[in-house]
């Protein structure tokens, strides 16, 4: 996934929104720490945007209802478009009008590590102020196409 979706569904001369810079999508070096933030969108239907750096994109989800902090609830998460890295530092009104018009502010953020990367399945340490621990994205099996959900939870801690 390129950044191509990101940039056709955004007019840059009316959103705030960061517009991606082409010299920007430099590889991450292997041990950087990666990003992890969840922003609350207040769009036409309040969700909150999971992304996690990978590649010098943000993969992003769209969740429904707020991350659990607990293991034991599961959450639906849609998968959008990759967004560009300066995302992860966006907070702001896109204006009424623009796609995802509304309110975006941070509402968790930190870093993650990968823990298993596989196709429709990932496993990520997430080390934010809210959510602290081993979680697991599952995709659903798609109807179609253009289905992208999968579910998000966190695992249980083997420890407690
Ligand atoms: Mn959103």
């Amino acid at each position: 996934m390129s950044l191509t979706e990101y940039r056709k569904k955004r007019d840059f001369k009316k959103t705030p929104e960061p517009k991606p810079v082409r010299a920007a999508a430099a590889a991450t070096a292997p041990c950087a720490s990666l990003i992890y933030l969840i922003q609350k969108h207040r769009a036409s239907h309040l969700h909150w945007d999971l992304r996690l750096e990978e590649g010098g994109e943000l993969l992003s989800w769209a969740v429904p209802k707020e991350p659990p902090a607990a293991g034991g609830v599961r959450r639906l998460a849609v998968q959008v478009e990759n967004h560009t890295l300066d995302y992860a530092n966006f907070e702001g009104t896109i204006p009424e009008g623009e796609y995802g018009a509304g309110t975006v502010e941070i509402w968790d953020r930190g870093t993650y590590a990968p823990v298993e990367t596989e196709p429709g399945r990932r496993v990520v340490d997430l080390r934010g102020r809210k959510l602290k621990g081993r979680y697991a994205l599952i995709k659903l099996k798609p109807k179609d196409e253009k289905d992208k959900n999968w579910l998000f939870f966190k695992l249980k801690d083997k420890s407690a």
